[in-house]
């Protein structure tokens, strides 16, 4: 009798035990799943919000992340020992859900067509990383309730040009969003001050996102235009894809049948189809045609967007020093058949000078030597 007692109020104590332990590993699991879920999958504070009014731990992460973004950051982030955002190999492994979503369709229903584009607003880094919270680090993003239809790279060369790439960020960022992509910005910095070289940096910028994920396409863009409508699609075609065709700069229409400057669209296979571009265009002008050339000798046409839904903003500038004319574009222009088999990205050379993961963008700073 004694011992049944004993059994009896042992046996009570241990199903006490387990179902305490089951409670907490429950709340432990729901606090993990909810913070995750929160962290990755919503691009604006306000998105985040409106879906979860209740959710305590949101307001100390925007505090926690709005005074860490007036820090330049690297890698991971932590906070509190929770990840706030995640560097680029997370977004990777992110990928493994999307086993269970569906594709995104063809038209993103998220659009909205013609926008006001202008820069009389003053513009900081930091409203732009406001605006971005929630971005994972690097300028990455991917859809979080279907798979993107393309793995989006997008490619800025750069030198000097801080004051337009607040603005490319500002107005691209929620742009490339709306239209469902799974993309990353790079910006590919010239190192030092010789003479600038825009294709060659291009080059540089295919071959470093490649290292970084498998990108099936590759969008090529000066970093002061600007789109004026979400439908133009920042995305790969069965052809290469012209992009910026109504500029204001040229009065809302094409400069000449084959002119293929400022944002252009090309899939892995049809880089690589051309060599990719030439290294060899140092100072202004010529490398566009050179690659208009490169994809006419390979056979290939040019897609482009309607006038209307092509249209797009150049930020007004003046010519950047040591980005001078170049007076050998029209020699190599007449050479590209024969030079485009040996200079490209096969025989593409660099250095990597620094790699830094902004929350905004990924920004590569290279050396690629001198004319
Ligand atoms: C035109 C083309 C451009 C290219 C160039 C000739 C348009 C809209 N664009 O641009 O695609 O063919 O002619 O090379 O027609 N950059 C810097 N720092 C510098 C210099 C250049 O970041 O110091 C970058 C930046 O991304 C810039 C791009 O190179 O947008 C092209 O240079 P640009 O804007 O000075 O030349 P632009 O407007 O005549
Ligand atoms: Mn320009």
């Amino acid at each position: 009798m004694q011992e049944a007692v004993l059994n009896v109020s042992f046996h009570t104590k241990a199903c006490a035990v387990v179902g305490v332990l089951s409670v907490v590993h429950i709340l432990v699991t729901l606090f993990f799943y909810l913070t995750e879920s929160v962290g990755y999958r919503y691009t604006t504070y306000e998105q985040v919000s409106s879906d979860f009014p209740d959710l305590v731990t949101l307001e100390s992460h925007r505090a926690a992340a709005l005074a860490l973004i007036s820090q330049e950051t690297k890698g991971t982030v932590e906070i509190d020992g929770d990840h706030l955002f995640s560097n680029a190999s997370d977004i990777n492994d992110y990928a493994d859900e999307s086993e269970v979503l569906e594709p995104c369709p063809e038209t993103s229903p998220l659009l909205v067509g013609p926008m006001h584009v202008d820069f009389s607003q003053p513009l900081h880094f930091d409203v732009v990383r406001e605006e971005n919270l929630l971005l994972f680090m690097g300028g990455r993003y991917k859809p979080s309730n279907c798979v993107a239809l393309q793995k989006v790279a997008i490619i800025i060369p750069f030198r000097n040009r801080d004051e337009h790439l607040k603005y490319w960020l500002h107005f691209l960022h929620p742009v490339l969003q709306r239209q469902q992509l799974d993309y990353g910005v790079y910006i590919i910095e010239q190192d030092g001050d010789v003479t600038f070289n825009r294709a060659k940096l291009l080059n540089v910028g295919y071959v470093e996102a490649l290292k970084e994920y498998d990108y099936d396409c590759f969008i090529f863009s000066d970093v002061d235009i600007i789109p004026m409508d979400d439908r133009n699609i920042y995305k790969c075609s069965s052809q290469p894809r012209h992009l910026s065709v109504s500029m204001d700069k040229f009065g809302f229409r094409l400069p000449y049948k084959h002119y293929f400057g400022g944002v252009s669209a090309m899939s892995k296979q049809q880089f690589q189809r051309i060599n990719g571009f030439p290294n060899k265009y140092w100072g202004w002008g010529g490398e566009d045609d050179d690659i208009f050339k490169r994809l006419h000798y390979r056979g290939m046409d040019i897609s482009r967007p309607s006038g209307d839904i092509g249209k797009c903003r150049m930020i007004r500038h003046k010519r950047d020093e040591k980005n001078e004319p170049n007076p050998q574009r029209f020699k190599r222009i007449s050479h590209t058949r024969l030079t485009m088999n040996t200079d490209g990205v096969n025989s593409l050379n660099y250095k990597v000078i620094d790699i830094k993961k902004d929350q905004l963008y990924t920004k590569i700073t290279v050396d690629i030597g001198k004319p």
